[in-house]
């Protein structure tokens, strides 16, 4: 780490540990941070809340410095104390101080020489005033200083690359293509804001900066839930804000569909509403039903498109065939196999419904493509192809004679054809294809991208049969995967994804040989909105992890340092403030030890992980749900070692949440255990495997307010026993959940 500063000393490194005043914003830094994957909830090692205080504390306090590795400067004094020091993310390819400084506020003037930079620096103003910085007026032409952006000629090869030099006489931005000088604006953006009041005082420096992979996305899923236009700008400007440069948007699914399309309005009509599982789904001041609905109108579209393309961001849209396809059906059951429509799903997880292969059903994803490709100017259309579970096409035998027909040995090549159809339709209007990994099981056209979900193993057949790749393995860069056990953590998967897991995922295999790594494009995290029931959440899940995956997808792999992150990610955090980001707070949560005589299900144990999930209750109506944890195969927690001395009963307090899943052949592994009586018990046993202390009938409904508590009395034992407790019976369409469990002493 190099260092520039009128006190002749080096910057420590940070893993100098020096336990220092800690002045964040949310207090106290994070247990969980830098947690690696761990998925009981098991307490996290002291020494990672150290490092975060040290590195964060030792943010603050140094002077500037650069962010590479170097030798000391001289003893000169150079820069004042009040420069900051440059905490940009992602980190740049190149960056060294120089002597001197530049100190930019409100009069300071912006330049710009062409009408591409004009475009940028009209941007680049529109993200300071967001950020709550005053506006920067345009110099005349011919003054020196204030702020540059050039449009040069320059020997990079990649449009994204920019210079940026700040020098005693002021900065500027220097690039080939309108993106670079985008890019160098964002740069220089997260420098500004680093300051105060509208001032900063930058260090002379010198930034020479291009990425390292050509995709940087993300994928946000409208289908499950609808963000608002507005909510999808605000999005398109964060992900600016990080260098990323692909907004891959999810738009149809079996609980929505969510994008007009001019011939067929019923596709939103009726496709885009949902009526939404249990208690959830009924408006108690009228008692009838209350639909879930939402659609973008292709004008929405356009004016979405148009503010990506300002940002330099590529939308891909997508909509998945064959499967995932119950809202089309509803609209149209004459492009499904049932006969019959279905209700557009309030239900998670794997459906069975595919589209037909009835050559009618073939024009109308022709027209349906056709439009989209038409909406939307990017290179590629992203088809789905994901978790198509044949058995509707291997009962039908209509099916099975149209495969004979067109010559598909078996269902998948069946959807191979269907795959390498819409390829051909996509390619005449000039697009590409890319499709979820299970399109290689079909026989895929040489052109075709695959997106690596389950996994990196489909990524790596696909490059080494010559397609282009974008990895985006489930269990790192899902962004339902919840980042912390925090009992303050959002709806979500709660196998645990932290920013470290994020953060150090690597999108390029060793196990791909050289000749094939240019296939791998780049690297996409995925927002699936089955749990973020609003924007909040979304933000929540989103960020801070996106700054992470910024960083692997923009900056050259030897200048990834998770700790240098960390220093780092204060300052993007304070950005995120200024910009009214609603950032997940949980991994930067002290873990508060559970003591007494009582626990919350967060605080206690899955008893098993089969499909754990972290799920909403479906009531109140409107205002604050709680929420659970529970394995939906086998409702039963576990408290480790309780104390049961002196303990005369267990008194538990459970919700009753909808059962609203789907999960194809997944569902022989549900272990529901038998019930006894008409409703099911409440079980609890000394080790799920032990003797059992009690078991209470449950009743029918819950209280008023959702929950019921019961109390088991319990033999008396005196050593410390692992309490397991768990519901009977298989309650679906609604299931007990727990909420609390209390020792209650015997009296
Ligand atoms: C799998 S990823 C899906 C989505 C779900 C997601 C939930 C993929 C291509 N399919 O339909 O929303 O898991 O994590």
């Amino acid at each position: 780490m190099q260092c520039s500063t009128s006190r002749a000393r080096t910057c420590p490194g940070p893993f100098s540990f020096a336990v220092l005043p800690f002045s964040h914003p949310f207090n106290p830094p994070t247990p969980n941070i830098g947690a690696s994957r761990q998925e009981t909830g098991n307490p996290m090692k002291p020494s990672l809340f150290l490092r975060i205080a040290a590195t964060l504390a030792a943010m603050a306090l140094l002077p500037a410095c650069t962010q590479g590795a170097g030798k000391p400067e001289p003893s000169v004094p150079a820069v004042s104390a009040e420069a900051i020091r440059p905490a940009l993310i992602p980190v740049p390819a190149t960056l060294q101080t120089g002597s001197g400084e530049f100190v930019v506020d409100a009069g300071t003037k912006l330049h710009a020489d062409s009408d591409a930079a004009r475009r940028v620096a009209e941007r680049f103003n529109g993200f300071l005033a967001a950020a709550k910085w005053p506006e920067l007026k345009p110099g005349e032409s011919g003054a020196s200083g204030g702020i540059r952006f050039e449009a040069v000629t320059t020997g990079t090869t990649s449009p994204e690359a920019y210079s940026l030099d700040v020098t005693p006489d002021g900065v500027v931005v220097r690039a080939t293509d309108e993106r670079g000088l985008f890019y160098g604006a964002v740069t220089l953006w997260q420098l500004l804001t680093q300051g105060e009041d509208g001032r900063v005082v930058l260090p002379a420096m010198h930034i020479d900066d291009t990425p390292r992979f050509s995709w940087r996305g993300l994928m946000l899923d409208s289908a499950r839930h609808f963000q608002s236009v507005d909510e999808i700008k605000r999005l398109l400007d964060a992900m600016a804000l990080h260098k990323l440069n692909v907004f891959h948007w999810h738009l149809t699914d079996d609980q929505g569909w969510r994008i007009e399309i001019r011939k067929y309005p019923k596709l939103t009509e009726v496709g885009g509403c949902r009526i939404p599982a249990g208690d959830a789904g009924i408006d108690p001041t009228t008692g009838k039903p209350a639909p879930y609905c939402g659609y973008y109108t292709q004008d929405q579209i356009r004016d979405v498109v148009a503010y990506a393309a300002a940002r330099h961001i590529t939308i891909v849209p997508e909509i998945d065939v064959p499967g995932h396809a119950t809202a089309a059906i509803a609209a149209y059951p004459r492009l499904g196999l049932l006969g019959e429509a279905p209700a557009v799903s309030n239900e998670w997880g794997v459906h069975a419904n595919l589209f037909n292969t009835e050559e009618s059903t073939f024009r109308f994803l022709g027209d349906v493509f056709g439009e989209v490709a038409a909406l939307f100017p990017g290179e590629y259309v992203h088809v789905g192809g994901d978790e198509a579970v044949k058995d509707q096409w291997i009962a039908s035998r209509h099916v099975q004679q149209r495969m004979k027909e067109l010559g598909a040995k078996d269902e998948m090549a069946m959807q191979g054809l269907l795959v390498a159809r819409l390829q051909k339709l996509l390619a005449a209007s000039g697009k590409r294809l890319i499709g979820w990994d299970e399109i290689l099981e079909g026989d895929l056209p040489p052109s075709a991208t695959v997106m690596s979900w389950r996994g990196t193993e489909g990524g790596i057949a696909a490059a080494n049969r010559g397609h282009d790749v974008v990895m985006t393995p489930v269990d790192t860069l899902y962004l339902d995967y919840l980042q912390s056990d925090s009992p303050d953590e959002v709806p979500g998967r709660p196998t645990l994804s932290t920013l470290k897991d994020v953060y150090d995922f690597e999108p390029l295999p060793s196990a791909l040989p050289e000749d094939r790594q240019q296939h791998i494009l780049g690297l996409q995290a995925n927002a699936w909105t089955e749990h973020m029931r609003t924007f909040d959440r979304v933000q929540h899940q989103v960020f801070p992890r996106i700054a992470a995956l910024a960083e692997t997808g923009w900056s050259p792999a030897a200048k990834k340092n998770y700790d240098d992150f960390l220093v780092r990610l204060p300052a993007q955090l304070r950005r995120y403030d200024a910009l009214g980001i609603k950032y997940a707070k949980t991994p930067f949560e002290e873990k508060a030890v559970a003591q007494g005589n009582s626990r919350s299900d967060e605080q206690m144990a899955l008893c098993s992980r089969t499909v754990p999930l972290r799920l909403e209750d479906d009531g109140p109506f409107a205002g604050e749900r709680a929420i659970f944890n529970v394995d939906i195969f086998n409702p039963c927690w576990e408290w480790k070692q309780a104390r049961l001395a002196g303990i005369g009963a267990v008194e538990v307090r459970a919700g009753r949440i909808p059962y609203n899943f789907q999960l194809a052949h997944d569902e022989e592994k549900r272990s529901f255990k038998p019930a006894k009586s008409a409703h099911g018990e409440l079980v609890v046993r000394a080790g799920c495997d032990g003797a059992e202390l009690a078991n209470v009938p449950l009743p029918a409904q819950p209280d008023a307010d959702g929950f019921v508590t019961l109390q088991a009395p319990i033999p008396a034992r005196s050593r410390p026993a692992d309490l397991c407790v768990y519901f009977t019976g298989d309650t679906r369409p609604a299931m007990w959940v727990l909420d609390r469990v209390t020792l209650v002493p015997k009296r």
